[in-house]
């Protein structure tokens, strides 16, 4: 694609930004991962088939080696470092982000690995071996509507950092993730998330953890247009190996939990409809602006403020629409609120399964933002003896996550596969997550 205001880079070689160029990689997905049906994988290294065939997967030491090929090959230069930012996981609180509300999200060990390298002008080299795709912006042309495409979530970050005040540098960065996108796992997150990391450690930017994730935020908000919450990029920077996350929305406060399944001999599955849903989709602004009409119309600044004691009372004069809305949020946020308390006391984990299980009801009646493939699989793990499942991330799609016992990953994940079949969707994809550290560089 070319701008119809062709400009010159500090060098004075003349550019038609943005420019995007794109090569179709056909061997592989957007996820990065070899294209082979069925799918199922039980570990986050390894994967198998139904028929027991291990499968490849992407590892970390692989995104890298692909990055940093990319790197010499396609913008022909050499990177100063390699940074890692995961994907996140949402056991609970599903919308409750923008509400003021509670979140408990964990980080993933999937992600994105990008390899930077500083400039010493205002250009952005960008590449993502996913896609097969290169673009090349000048600093000063990025920002709402820019029409940056992917991009977006990259050169976005140095838009905020400009809007902060913080001295930006170009930079060149290639990247590779093995979030499958669209699947509720923040693959968004994790490409904002690793280039605002790399970006900071490389202009030397002294902020918090809770800023830089600020700048992926306001990356995917302003410049790629997906209006999201605070959780994802709060998750993605701010993970710890072993805990889940409970966030305070409204005051960004953070209280890590232990939060270790493998311990207590279970396992969380995450099983991949591959539905894709898109959150710059119309359908995720509509339930903001739903929430935002409840909270008015009940005279608070956020749902966050509607306490959840008297619940149905207090939402009788809404409409039903706008009551089954607030409903949700405030329960889930509630639910947030329980899971976190099981959580601190070093109660069974089992416990969390019914919270689970009401959260999922919840986002399918009352915010309806369930899709049939993801009810039916989430149905599906319940029956076969996960003690909770629910739909994972923002909805219309994505992914289920379900509690089970270690044992069982093979036959809950036979169930779900059976189900889809036998409801004629798409072969689920399934593999076991582990709470995994935030955003970092790797060397
Ligand atoms: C998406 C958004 F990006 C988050 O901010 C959050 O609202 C989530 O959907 C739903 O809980 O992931």
């Amino acid at each position: 694609m070319s701008g119809e205001n062709p400009s010159r880079s500090s060098s004075g070689e003349a550019l038609a930004e943005p420019r995007i160029e794109t090569t179709p990689s056909p061997s592989r997905s957007s996820s990065g991962e070899a294209l082979a049906e069925p799918r199922i994988e039980t570990t986050p290294s390894s994967s198998r088939s139904s028929s027991g065939e291990a499968l490849a997967e992407p590892r970390i030491e692989t995104l890298l080696d692909d990055a940093d090929r990319a790197f010499r090959d396609v913008l022909d230069a050499t990177p100063d470092g390699a940074w890692f930012a995961p994907g996140r996981l949402n056991l609970v609180g599903e919308h409750t982000d923008y509400n003021g509300g509670f979140v408990l999200p964990l980080a993933l060990e999937r992600g994105a690995v990008a390899c930077v390298r500083r400039r010493d002008d205002d250009l952005v080299r960008v590449h993502s071996t996913d896609l097969g795709s290169t673009v090349q912006v000048r600093l000063g042309d990025v920002g709402p509507d820019a029409g940056l495409d992917w991009a977006a979530y990259v050169a976005g970050v140095g838009w905020a950092a400009v809007q902060r005040g913080l001295p930006v540098p170009g930079i060149d960065l290639t990247v590779s993730s093995n979030v499958p996108a669209g699947a509720g796992l923040s693959s968004s997150a994790a490409l904002s998330c690793v280039t605002a990391r790399a970006w900071a450690d490389l202009a030397g930017w002294d902020l918090p953890d809770v800023e830089i994730a600020a700048l992926g935020r306001d990356a995917e908000n302003h410049v790629a247009g997906a209006p999201t919450g605070v959780m994802d990029q709060l998750a993605s920077v701010c993970g710890r190996k072993g805990h889940a996350l409970e966030i305070d929305t409204r005051s960004v406060e953070i209280t890590w939990l232990p939060f270790d399944p493998a311990s207590a001999g279970l396992a969380l599955l995450v099983i991949d409809s591959r539905t894709p849903h898109a959150l710059v989709d119309g359908a995720y602004a509509e339930r903001r602006e739903s929430c935002r009409r409840a909270a008015a119309a009940l005279g608070v600044e956020e749902l966050r403020d509607v306490p959840v004691d008297g619940l149905e009372q207090r939402l009788a004069g809404l409409p039903d629409l706008l009551r089954r809305r607030a409903r949700h949020v405030v329960t889930d946020s509630d639910r947030v609120e329980q899971a976190a308390a099981l959580l601190t006391s070093g109660a069974d984990p089992r416990e969390l399964g019914p919270l689970l299980d009401a959260s999922h009801a919840s986002m399918r009646d009352d915010f309806e933002i369930t899709v049939p493939t993801v009810d039916t699989i989430q149905r599906a793990a319940v029956a076969a003896g996960a003690y909770g499942a629910r739909m994972t991330g923002g909805g219309f799609g994505g992914c289920v996550i379900a509690l089970v016992d270690a044992a069982a990953v093979d036959r809950v994940t036979a169930a779900v596969t059976d189900a889809a079949a036998r409801a004629g969707h798409p072969t689920p994809v399934a593999f076991v997550a582990e709470p995994g550290d935030g955003a970092r560089r790797l060397r």
